[in-house]
């Protein structure tokens, strides 16, 4: 028996991005490159603490003190915390949104540079105290010409952004990104610290074989939807769809993403806008499907065609294959 000898050339996430940046000779700056690595430590940092949450208080409800009579952070205020101290220590952003704080951030000063952060910092709530995948999500933006950070420069459609992606803690954390040339995902090697290219150039396959929905919603669903899913249970001809819903954003699309099919969460008749938030979740998950050759449409419009009008906005979302989206968006043509 023969084996591979190790790789002694490893193409870690920020050579990664660096050559992407040289690719683009003088325009580049380098300041993305500098802006991602923050992002990459905040990933690494949230999940070291997604590791050891149970040993060390993080799970349970923020303002609980724990036995210690210390007040406990739960964990995704902590990964808040994480995500806005590093960002604006990065000397690269002017405007933070988060879903954890209700207004945006304008970076001071002394510390701003030009990129937006969109985030949520730790998503897939009803998922942390089990143990189940969770993930942090982002969009960047470049502030417009001669601005110096408002919150117009966040509210402008999903196709403005330069970069977007999300981090899953799962069995290991994988780190997908985009910079507007394809996606690529990384994996964290804990042992070396970096998130090492192990998913290069992430195409959706055209169509897939697997839904994704919440159908305990299925009372409050529009006519488009319950024909489409019956359409995929009950086919004329072939074999039904299988169902996979995790309840984490993070790991339906990732799955998604690899595997194809159909992620939806849409608007109803008790969630009049959908659930998902448009800027730190349809967003940045619209412009990575999109970049693998899938489609996002909140079922009659592109989802990175919206131009917000507040931050915190929510959007109906369906996003996957090409074929299995479209197959979706017929429905709200011909039904009423
Ligand atoms: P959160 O930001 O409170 O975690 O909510 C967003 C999550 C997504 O990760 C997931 O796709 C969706 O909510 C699941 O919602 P539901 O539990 O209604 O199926
Ligand atoms: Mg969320």
């Amino acid at each position: 028996l023969t084996e591979e000898p190790p790789s002694t050339d490893l193409i870690t996430l920020t050579r990664h991005v660096l050559n992407d940046q040289l690719r683009l000779g003088a325009a580049a700056t380098g300041d993305l490159t500098l802006l991602l690595t923050a992002i990459q430590v905040t990933s690494k940092f949230i999940a070291t603490n997604v590791r050891k949450a149970r040993l060390i208080n993080l799970v349970g409800l923020a303002g609980e003190t724990n036995v210690q009579g210390e007040e406990q952070k739960k964990l995704d205020v902590l990964s808040n915390d994480i995500m806005v101290n590093a960002l604006r220590a990065s000397g690269k952003t002017a405007v933070l949104v988060s879903e954890e704080l209700d207004n945006a951030i304008i970076i001071e000063e002394r510390y701003r540079g030009k990129y937006c952060v969109v985030f949520d910092p730790l998503d897939g709530s009803s998922n942390i105290d089990a143990g189940v995948n969770i993930g942090t999500i982002f969009g960047i933006y470049e502030v417009r010409p001669d601005s110096k950070g408002t919150i117009e420069d966040v509210l402008r459609p999903g196709c403005e952004m330069v970069a977007a992606g999300y981090t899953m803690y799962g069995s290991s954390a994988n780190l997908v990104l985009s910079t507007g040339s394809g996606v690529n995902g990384y994996t964290l090697d804990a042992a070396l610290g970096e998130f090492i290219l192990t998913h290069p150039d992430i195409k959706i396959p055209p169509r897939g074989k697997i839904y994704s929905f919440n159908e305990g919603n299925s009372m409050y669903f529009y006519p488009p939807v319950t024909a489409y899913l019956k359409s995929i249970k009950y086919p004329s001809t072939g074999n039904p769809y299988s169902a996979r819903y995790i309840g984490s954003m993070v790991a339906d699309v990732h799955r998604t993403l690899l595997y194809g099919g159909i992620f939806g969460y849409p608007d109803d008749r008790k969630s009049k806008k959908g659930k998902l938030r448009l800027l730190y979740e349809a967003f940045p998950m619209a412009f990575l499907t999109e970049q693998a050759g899938g489609v996002a449409t909140t079922g009659t419009k592109r989802i990175l065609d919206i131009v917000p009008t507040s931050i915190h906005e929510r959007c109906p979302v369906f996003l996957g294959s090409k074929d299995d989206v479209k197959d979706v968006m017929k429905f709200y043509e011909t039904e009423p």
